[in-house]
């Protein structure tokens, strides 16, 4: 639930909003300035990278639904009787399906995701399709521990994690949420996870430089929200989105070029830009098949199967928790 405050000038904010407010004074005094990639995803950011995920240069998603429609039933296999499926983010609703309707022994399904609304909407389209299947929508961020219903009870539980959202994580970051992940769903628990792979950096510039300024759009909406919800002034047609491949650190980096020298209040405070300045805005990770697996080793997750595409653009990791981690 959001708690309201009140500032001494008596309008009222929510700690939501509190929060987005510190971390944006706080990213834009940083130096290089940054921006926390989770603030993307208002309404309009949402429909935004739904429409990336359809573009022809962004392959994940269509690349990962392909590997789980063809191996749906050897993933199917690997899931126990009875099973609770608990998925990290629930805005994939056509991969959740497609492994749901291949393991009809799965009994219950747990969407973890922040926004009760969509839960509710998603809940309520997935029982009518799936009227056999219990739905247990739990409202929370799943980047921290969270409880699961008490009614799940002893059933054996698998993690789900579609999208390669991981891959937004920094490294630290993605190694606390698998430790968490190993803690929650207990020893033995399978963990089915996508993750986007190293290839040549044309393809993945490409990923994240749509010819129809999806992206750019995606990434300039950060400025609209700031100036909507914190009182922001940011001129969009000052500043130009930039995504490159940082070969050394394996990950698309995405920012928000200044192309002038320019001063923008925000927040009740004013930030300088020099031309050229950047805003980092998100880092997205690639990892190989065995940078993933070591990552998930260190975090709990022994080595289970691989599932890949023909060409080795993505990869969906089913690992399996090693014995009781401590969560950190
Ligand atoms: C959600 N996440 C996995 C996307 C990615 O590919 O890192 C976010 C995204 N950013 C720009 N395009 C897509």
């Amino acid at each position: 639930m959001s708690i309201v405050v009140r500032t001494p000038r008596g309008v009222a904010i929510s700690d939501a909003e509190r929060a987005f407010s510190d971390d944006v004074v706080a990213g834009l005094q940083a130096e290089p300035k940054r921006l926390p990639p989770k603030y993307f995803y208002d309404q309009a950011g949402s429909e935004l990278f739904q429409r990336i995920t359809t573009l022809p240069e962004y392959y994940p998603t269509r690349i990962e639904t392909g590997i789980l429609e063809a191996h749906a039933g050897e993933i199917a296999k690997l899931l126990p009787h009875d099973a609770t499926v608990v998925e990290f983010g629930a805005g994939s609703s056509a991969k959740t399906r497609i492994l749901l309707r291949a393991a009809p022994h799965v009994s219950t399904y747990v969407p973890v995701d922040i926004s009760g609304e969509f839960l509710a909407a998603e809940t309520v389209r997935l029982q009518q399709d799936m009227p056999d299947l219990r739905v247990l929508p739990v409202e929370a961020d799943f980047t921290r521990p969270f409880l699961l219903p008490a009614e799940l009870g002893n059933r054996p539980r698998v993690g789900f994690f579609p999208g390669s959202t991981i891959g937004n994580f920094e490294p630290h970051e993605a190694n606390t949420m698998l430790r968490h992940a190993a803690a929650m769903l207990g020893p033995g628990a399978l963990f089915i996870i996508g993750v986007d792979l190293v290839k040549e950096a044309d393809v993945l510039t490409s990923a994240y430089n749509d010819e129809a300024g999806v992206t750019a759009a995606f990434n300039l909406n950060l400025l609209t929200r700031i100036n909507r919800e914190l009182g922001g002034e940011f001129n969009l047609a000052g500043f130009r989105h930039r995504a490159c491949y940082n070969q050394q650190q394996c990950r698309i980096e995405m920012h928000l070029v200044s192309l002038a020298r320019q001063k923008v209040r925000a927040c009740g405070k004013s930030f300088d830009f020099r031309r050229g300045e950047t805003i980092h805005t998100e880092n997205s990770y690639k990892y190989t098949i065995e940078s993933f697996r070591s990552h998930a080793r260190g975090a709990g997750w022994g080595n289970g199967a691989v599932f890949v595409d023909a060409q080795n653009y993505f990869s969906v990791h089913a690992l399996r928790a090693k014995g009781v981690v401590k969560a950190v």
